[in-house]
């Protein structure tokens, strides 16, 4: 059984996280949220297939920047002023943290899988003792083994060498839990998605966090050019890395707080 952590027991989580490299808790997500979330990943991923036009696209499923389409639905920044969701990741990245990704995992139905069925690390190196990212995945669906739960071979963040399949799937733990629960990993742990044997679409978000100065995943500001951010909150601009841009002329560099572009601290 998976242990889900409730978002008060925050030492209690933290010391499994830092004992086992992974860490779920409780949904504190209204349900009506995550329906629609789920409704708007699945229009999304068919949307980005279309504007990606590569006839190689192995991404389906995934979406590059969510916030990309935060014009169109407003909706997708919401969950970025969950104070629970974000309050284990300072405790584990400290303050200042900005978001490294913002995408999904949406496994199609009747023995569906996306690349991350394979057994995977989602960063490759590995400075032991130091957290400097943390990934989590939204559940948009209840996960179950039948639907495709996510594998994590518990621990294995500082293990370099890939385990054999046989190893993984006889000691891995599945992340079964109900929709809205957030699994928060190393992304640096072994793990792997399942495949998807119902009938019925498998949905997450995937959030990944990381200090301020580490580069993004994606330039999310610069994805973020075509939209009016007048009613953007502060918080959630800075979580997009709007205050970590690196200087591109002088006075973005020794200008006024309106011209500098790197205007939080260095942590
Ligand atoms: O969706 C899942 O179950 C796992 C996702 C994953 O492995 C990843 O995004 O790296």
């Amino acid at each position: 059984m998976f242990p889900l952590f409730s978002h008060t027991e925050s030492e209690k989580s933290l010391e499994f996280y830092k004992k086992n490299g992974f860490v779920a808790l409780k949904s504190t997500l209204p349900v009506e949220y995550l329906e629609l979330m789920r409704k708007i990943m699945l229009e999304l991923i068919e949307e980005e297939k279309n504007l990606v036009k590569n006839p190689d696209y192995k991404d389906y499923g995934f979406l590059l920047c969510a916030p990309y389409y935060a014009d169109k639905y407003p909706e997708i920044l919401e969950i970025l002023k969950n104070k629970e969701m974000l309050s284990l990741v300072e405790s584990i990245l400290e303050k200042w943290f900005t978001i490294y990704l913002y995408s999904n995992n949406c496994i199609p139905p009747n023995n569906g899988v996306t690349k991350a069925v394979r057994i995977h690390v989602d960063t490759p190196r590995i400075i032991p003792e130091y957290d400097y990212i943390l990934a989590s995945i939204i559940l948009l669906d209840d996960f179950t083994e039948e639907n495709g739960a996510t594998w994590v071979l518990p621990a294995s963040h500082n293990q370099e060498t890939p385990p054999t399949e046989e190893y993984f799937y006889k000691n891995a733990v599945r992340f079964t839990a109900p929709k809205g629960s957030i699994l928060y990993f190393n992304p640096r742990i072994w793990h792997a998605a399942g495949t998807n044997n119902s009938s019925e679409w498998r949905n997450c978000l995937i959030l990944a966090y990381c200090k301020p100065w580490v580069k993004q995943r994606v330039d999310i500001p610069r994805f973020m050019e075509h939209i009016n951010k007048e009613n953007i909150p502060e918080e959630t601009k800075q979580l997009l890395g709007f205050r970590a841009q690196t200087p591109s002329d002088f006075s973005e560099f020794y200008g006024g707080d309106k011209d500098r572009t790197y205007t939080q601290p260095f942590v």
